[in-house]
């Protein structure tokens, strides 16, 4: 058995649990998606605070199982959006089947992905199907996608908007980055201020009522 120590946890009263979901539903429940960002530079500390947040989540045996690509030169992100527009315009010019390009008319999305390069950083995490050493990793998505959930909560709560990209294949991120072969792209997160009148789908979440079932 590994060593052990005394827990950290701090017990809330009733009135204060209470206080504290509140306030964290109520500004959870206004994070959107955005796909016009501004191009105004965002602190990066922030970012990078945010990411060390999503560093915190469990993983399968604790391995972590993550590694977070931070990209702001301008030229990287030309050439990762030349790439991402490139897998899209065969995505919407053929590829998807037909329901699905239905299912994605209320969100006006196209094969142009200017964003980005507007997007003053881009965040590419990516899964580690092992160790660098070859050491075994378990529930890799699982993990993952709990860290990319935090990520994208930590920065809607430190103030930046999101958008989750998923181009697909999305094996080119790993070659422009110059990523080891135990890695794979796993979501592609542009990150910054959204654009002055930036619209977005007027859509909704489904109520309590229909995601929650109770025993
Ligand atoms: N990756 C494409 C298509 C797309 C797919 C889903 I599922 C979305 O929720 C949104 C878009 C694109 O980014 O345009």
């Amino acid at each position: 058995m590994g060593d052990f120590k005394d827990l950290d946890f701090d017990r809330l009263t009733p009135d204060e649990m209470e206080a504290r979901s509140r306030e964290l539903f109520d500004r959870i429940q206004r994070r959107r998606s955005v796909r016009a960002f501004s191009d105004e530079p965002v602190p990066l500390d922030v970012v990078r605070r945010a990411i060390h947040a999503a560093g915190q989540m469990p993983s399968g045996a604790n391995k972590q199982p993550w590694t977070f690509a931070l990209v702001t030169d301008p030229e990287v992100k030309r050439r990762i959006r030349e790439a991402a527009e490139a897998e899209e315009r065969s995505f919407y010019g053929g590829r998807a089947p037909e329901d699905w390009i239905d299912d994605l008319k209320p969100f006006g999305t196209d094969a142009s992905k200017s964003y980005l390069e507007s997007a003053p950083a881009l965040i590419v995490v990516f899964s580690q199907s092992q160790g660098a050493d070859g050491a075994k990793h378990y529930y890799v998505k699982e993990s993952v996608g709990l860290a990319a959930g935090m990520l994208i909560a930590a920065l809607h709560l430190s103030g930046l908007a999101t958008l989750t990209h998923t181009p697909s294949p999305m094996k080119f991120l790993g070659e422009v980055l110059g990523r080891p072969d135990n890695e794979r792209p796993f979501l592609l997160l542009p990150v910054g201020y959204p654009e002055r009148g930036c619209q977005v789908p007027d859509i909704t979440r489904k109520p309590l009522g229909e995601i929650l079932v109770e025993y």
